[in-house]
């Protein structure tokens, strides 16, 4: 039996289901997908997602994307305890609204960081404001709690600090976030797998802007 998913390394959202794939040690089978070029897609990974999107799994048949979607997925159907996902309905949605917070920050710094990276745009100050409310938020999630969803490592961490290692690539300011830091430095080193399922990876995002920078050039 193999699990394939299509995936990107440059894309975070990629990375996200690589680092819970280690912690749940679910082995998956790597199908590179080259997603700004399009007419390289196989015919079988368009004919498996309409969306034609990266992160994409397909467990024997059971095709689903979306990040968050499939790291839930793997963990209901493969995890062996529920530590990383709790069961109990209150913890549960904790983790879920801290998966959602997840997509919103990244969705404001994408606004930020894609016209700079791929057009060579200079930062909008507002857009720049905007996705750093997203930070102060995830500080003061830190202030409470040891991890983002509690009191021990879930899914929403593994989500988050993949996240959090893109802007430290890009070099955004993280100075004045103490909590966050804190928290980045600890699930850095006790997230399974975290090197080769994301650190490894930020060479092909480094790559990625080097090419649009040189392009601009
Ligand atoms: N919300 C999606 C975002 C996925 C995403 O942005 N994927 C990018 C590559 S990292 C992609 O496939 N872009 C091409 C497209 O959407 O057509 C998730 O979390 O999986």
């Amino acid at each position: 039996m193999t699990i394939d998913l299509y995936y990107s390394p440059s894309g975070s959202s990629c990375r996200i289901v690589l680092l819970a794939a280690k912690s749940l040690d679910v082995e998956l089978n790597l199908i590179p997908v080259d997603i700004m070029n399009p007419e390289s897609f196989t015919p079988e990974f368009i004919k498996l997602n309409p969306q034609h999107c990266v992160p994409t799994l397909n467990d024997s048949g059971f095709v689903i994307w979306e990040s968050k979607a499939i790291i839930t997925y793997l963990q209901n159907q493969y995890g062996k305890n529920d530590d990383l996902y709790p069961k109990d309905p209150k913890k549960r949605a904790t983790v879920d609204q801290r998966l959602f917070f997840d997509t919103d920050l990244y969705a404001r710094f994408h606004e930020v960081y894609t016209p700079k990276t791929f057009a060579g745009s200079p930062l909008d100050p507002e857009a720049l404001a905007n996705a750093n409310k997203a930070l102060d938020f995830l500080d003061e999630f830190l202030v409470k709690s040891e991890y983002v969803a509690g009191d021990s490592l879930t899914l929403a961490d593994l989500s988050l600090v993949v996240q959090i290692s893109n802007l430290e690539l890009l070099g955004h300011d993280m100075s004045p976030y103490k909590y966050i830091n804190r928290w980045y430095a600890k699930v850095k080193a006790i997230a399974p797998g975290y090197k080769e399922a994301n650190e490894d990876n930020l060479v092909y995002v480094k790559q990625l802007i080097g090419h649009f920078a040189q392009a601009d050039e």
